[in-house]
């Protein structure tokens, strides 16, 4: 199977962890839009979805999804999501698809994080993928020589205005092998709006699709 098979399979795994008349914390980006797809066409009867993105709020609404607002729900026993990298332990990289604070938010909500990856997100260490770190603007010099001091690279990422107004910085060169410390840290950089370690919000479980179907990880 191709990556786009691999998606499409495990967007459709994840429809496991959904029950009608539930409200479903909705992520962000190509595996996310296999399983919007696949929960419209599923027939589950959803009370509605909190969504991480206007990308995947339009899809929701297209097909006949209710939208809610986060401010509209105490809670969400589920959030389904992408990543662009997972560890063993479930921490994550997200912000590829630079929706990466209001997944944290929509996260925050859930009981339960599922995530639903094709296995070559799978890695050992967090950090191949470029660090993606929603900023706000004028910090983003400062920002850079921080990372720098952590041998980091950082790049502004051209031509991207999150839906919250702000800019991505980009960090190639980082090799993250304490998440959860890393995450803690960054967070406190004046600046920095959100980090794209999802070490405080990892998975509960992940659906990792490949040659031999769905592998569940938890
Ligand atoms: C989203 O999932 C983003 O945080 C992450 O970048 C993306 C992965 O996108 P895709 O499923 O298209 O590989 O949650």
């Amino acid at each position: 199977m191709n990556q786009d098979q691999l998606k499409q399979l495990v967007g459709r795994a994840a429809l496991d962890y959904v029950t009608p008349g539930q409200i479903v914390g909705v992520g962000t980006g190509s595996t996310v839009d296999c399983f919007i797809d696949a929960l419209a066409a599923s027939g589950i009867a959803v009370a509605g979805a909190v969504s991480s993105s206007e990308r995947s709020t339009q899809r929701l609404l297209k097909l006949g999804i209710p939208v809610l607002d986060a401010a509209e729900v105490t809670g969400l026993t589920v959030y389904i999501d992408g990543a662009d990298e997972i560890d063993g332990n479930g921490f994550m990289v997200k912000g590829g698809g630079a929706a990466l604070t209001r997944e944290k938010i929509v996260a925050d909500l859930a009981a339960q994080f599922v995530c639903i990856a094709d296995a070559s997100k799978l890695v050992q260490t967090l950090g191949r993928f470029p660090l993606p770190v929603e900023i706000i603007p004028m910090a983003a010099a400062q920002l850079a020589r921080r990372f720098a001091a952590l041998g980091g690279e950082a790049r502004l990422r051209a031509g991207v205005v999150t839906d919250n107004g702000g800019h991505i910085l980009d960090v190639t060169g980082l090799s993250i092998t304490a998440p959860l410390a890393f995450e803690t840290e960054v967070n406190q950089w004046p600046g920095v709006v959100t980090v794209g370690v999802f070490a405080r919000h990892k998975a509960s479980v992940c659906l990792l699709g490949g040659a031999d179907g769905v592998k569940t990880l938890s």
